[in-house]
């Protein structure tokens, strides 16, 4: 994992100024190849019963949440001390690591997720915009589907989704375009306006962290769906923290986290019918099993 010719203050100071920084080569050789692999084993299927998979809620993107349970390299590129000491000093030192997921966008001509600046706390609330960040990371290269911002659009409004007619007012120079092969990441203030480019004509692997500091108040629908829940760990990879690492993993902080909560479902019917049908197949098999049985031992009395 590198980052080559970067040091944290450039990229707090690149921060601030454009609201987005490109680290070629932050992640690669052994490093990434495991964690593409571990990647590419929860898009095989739809998560589903006892088996792991992506998450689908729309139709050209798979989700693959709380990636740092998945592998090594997901943890270390979380707590690099490249991105950690650059975020303590753009956004704070309350700053924390508070979502991990990845997709795989699927090829399509739709624009299906256009201009916006990410909404995410209550801004009813709030006196100056808080600060956000998220670090992005692309574990297949990229060509086509690139991420887009506009530089220096960030902290000079609430976030919103932006209508096409309305970005042709930013010079097309100030858009700066993120392709690059796997292992290219990025970090970008959230309240600066982008988008992932249309058309995807290949499928596009990405993950991206999100940083900030919980104790800013969550709007509504965030607090609903319970998106910035504690992270999900797995034990395995915590090994070697220091006390910082694990205070920006969240550990013992409780500020987000709901007792009980438990998410609306909203396929009951689907999840009814597939529930009965499963139940059938299960009981099918046991059946299967018993006549099976029944018949080596009619054979095996009878030889
Ligand atoms: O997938 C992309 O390139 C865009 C991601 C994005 O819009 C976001 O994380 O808010």
């Amino acid at each position: 994992m590198c980052g080559k010719g970067l040091i944290s203050v450039n990229i707090s100071e690149q921060l601030e100024k454009d609201g987005v920084v490109v680290l070629p080569g932050f992640l690669a050789g052994e490093t990434l190849r495991s964690m593409q692999l571990a990647f590419a084993s929860r898009l095989r299927r739809l998560r589903w019963n006892d088996v792991d998979g992506y998450e689908k809620t729309e139709r050209f993107r798979h989700m693959v949440q709380n990636v740092l349970q998945l592998e090594q390299g997901f943890v270390d590129a979380a707590v690099h001390p490249l991105v950690t000491d650059a975020l303590r000093s753009y956004i704070g030192p309350k700053f924390a690591l508070v979502e991990a997921k990845g997709w795989k966008s699927l090829p399509t001509r739709r624009l299906f997720h256009g201009w916006h600046a990410d909404a995410w706390y209550d801004q009813s609330v709030v006196a100056t915009i808080p600060r956000e960040v998220k670090l992005a990371f692309y574990l297949s290269d990229v060509r086509t589907g690139a991420f887009e911002y506009i530089r220096g659009t960030h902290r000079k409004q609430h976030p919103r989704i932006w209508r096409g007619h309305e970005i042709s007012a930013f010079p097309a120079a100030n858009i700066q375009r993120v392709a690059g092969p796997a292992g290219t990441a990025f970090l970008f203030d959230t309240s600066g306006i982008h988008r992932q480019s249309s058309p995807i004509l290949e499928p596009r692997q990405a993950v991206f962290y999100n940083y900030h500091d919980p104790s800013v108040k969550l709007q509504r629908e965030d607090l609903e769906y319970d998106r910035y829940h504690p992270l999900l760990l797995n034990a395995a990879l915590l090994g070697g923290l220091s006390e910082e690492d694990r205070r920006i993993l969240g550990f013992g902080d409780k500020t987000n986290y709901q007792p009980l909560f438990e998410r609306k479902p909203l396929h009951k019917t689907l999840q009814a019918v597939q529930s009965c049908v499963f139940d059938g197949k299960i009981l099918a098999g046991e059946f299967t099993g018993r006549v099976i049985a029944r018949l080596r031992h009619t054979f095996r009395v009878g030889r």
